[in-house]
């Protein structure tokens, strides 16, 4: 076979030249140190010889290699453009068969929803919503509100108290706490503004209990006030069986059993044929058919005295509710802890319908759901109320 080159060592190469374009990467790289290595590279010794020759071959010999090396240098290049412009196609192609990425759909945590459905009715029988501060004074948690100064609430297994000097202020001063109720939300709006006062007090309370199915250091509160002159119970009946027909359905029963708070008197409680048996009885409401909804009562004129208002002339009601609570019983939820988790396989199951899009599942207290069993507690499937 005639030499292409005319040097045996040189055309010895050529067919490695050759394969260069069907290398893969690492054979590519491999195959650039075997020729051109700045230590034993092939050609990289093919030059090293050079004045090892006599003169009149050396010129001659040189420049062959030196052409051999531009090539080799060339088509190792190429080669290694192809394989980066393959790669770089591979990353940026559409794979149509992939499953299209879930669009997230934002929704309110199931204890906002019915704190927010709590406020809208009250706000439509023109109670403002009032806020107020987490962190209270002894006197306008318990003093102001008729607690006696041995009450077991004030105990430090029940309240948390700051670690921070009381403050020293009569009447209105004591030691540091988080509120245990919102009620000094009520007792603040009475000394800022004489009545009529009607106002519902939403909010995070704080009592020293650990976590478990029915408990948490942390819940939310919504009290209401109502003070005017000629308020009765009558008026405290009429707006509480109001709001349960509205909240849980006009056909919802409701009852009054006597109970007794420090800063109401008389004291009430409120509460509805059960929502998941309607009456029946259940494990839920313990086979009573009823649910406790909440606790009210008439203004203790002590109360009202120590908020500055005149309790010859002025009477009122007031009422408290959990919506943690009242969420745990709406949904069927069996753990209330379940809502302070963050889990999204359990709070999805209240994601509400975007407009012009399908609800992914009917929505837990949709009205065409009621008496479909609406439980979506834990261990129930997505869309199976
Ligand atoms: C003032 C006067 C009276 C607020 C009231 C209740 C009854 C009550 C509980 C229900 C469940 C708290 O969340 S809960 O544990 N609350 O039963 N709360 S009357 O009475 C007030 C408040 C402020 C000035």
């Amino acid at each position: 076979m005639a030499s292409r080159t005319g040097y045996p060592d040189l055309d010895a190469l050529l067919p490695r030249l050759e394969r260069i374009a069907t290398l893969d990467a690492a054979a590519l790289e491999a195959e650039q140190i075997a020729l051109l290595g700045r230590k034993s590279g092939a050609i990289t010794l093919l030059l090293k010889s050079l004045p090892t020759l006599p003169l009149e071959e050396r010129r001659a010999f040189g420049a062959a290699v030196n052409q051999l090396k531009q090539e080799v240098e060339a088509r190792l290049a190429s080669r290694k453009a192809a394989l980066e412009a393959e790669a770089r196609a591979r990353r940026e192609a559409v794979d149509l068969t992939m499953p299209a990425r879930r669009r997230w759909v934002g929704g309110e945590h199931p204890v906002t929803v019915v704190t927010e459905e709590i406020l809208q009715i009250f706000h439509e029988l023109g109670f403002a919503v009032v806020v107020g501060p987490e962190v209270e004074t002894e006197w306008f948690n318990f003093g102001a509100l008729n607690f006696p100064a041995d009450h077991p609430a004030l105990d430090m297994h029940d309240t948390l108290y700051l670690d921070a000097p009381p403050v020293d202020e009569r009447p209105a001063g004591g030691r540091l706490l988080l509120r245990t109720h919102t009620s000094p939300v009520q007792i603040r709006v009475l000394l800022a503004s004489p009545p009529p006062v009607r106002g519902v007090m939403p909010g995070m309370v704080y009592r020293s209990d650990p976590f478990d199915p029915s408990h948490a250091p942390g819940f939310s509160q919504i009290e209401g006030l109502a003070v005017d002159e000629g308020i009765s119970f009558v008026d405290l009946k009429a707006t509480l069986v109001h709001f349960a027909h509205r909240f849980f359905g006009p056909s919802t029963r409701v009852r009054f059993r006597p109970s007794y708070f420090p800063f109401t008197e008389p004291s009430a409680e409120m509460d509805a044929e059960c929502l998941l048996c309607h009456g029946a009885g259940c494990p839920a409401c313990k086979q009573s058919g009823w649910m406790e909804i909440l606790g009210c009562g008439m203004v203790h004129p002590a109360v009202l005295r120590n908020s500055g208002v005149d309790a010859e002339r002025y009477t009122g009601f007031a009422f408290g509710m959990g919506p943690h609570r009242i969420a745990l019983l709406r949904y069927g939820v069996p753990d209330i802890r379940l809502f302070y988790d963050g889990d999204m396989r359990f709070l999805e199951q209240f994601v509400t319908a975007e407009p012009g899009r399908e609800a992914p599942h009917p929505r837990p207290g949709d009205p065409t759901e009621r008496g479909r069993g609406r439980g979506q507690g834990r261990g129930r499937g997505r869309g199976s109320a």
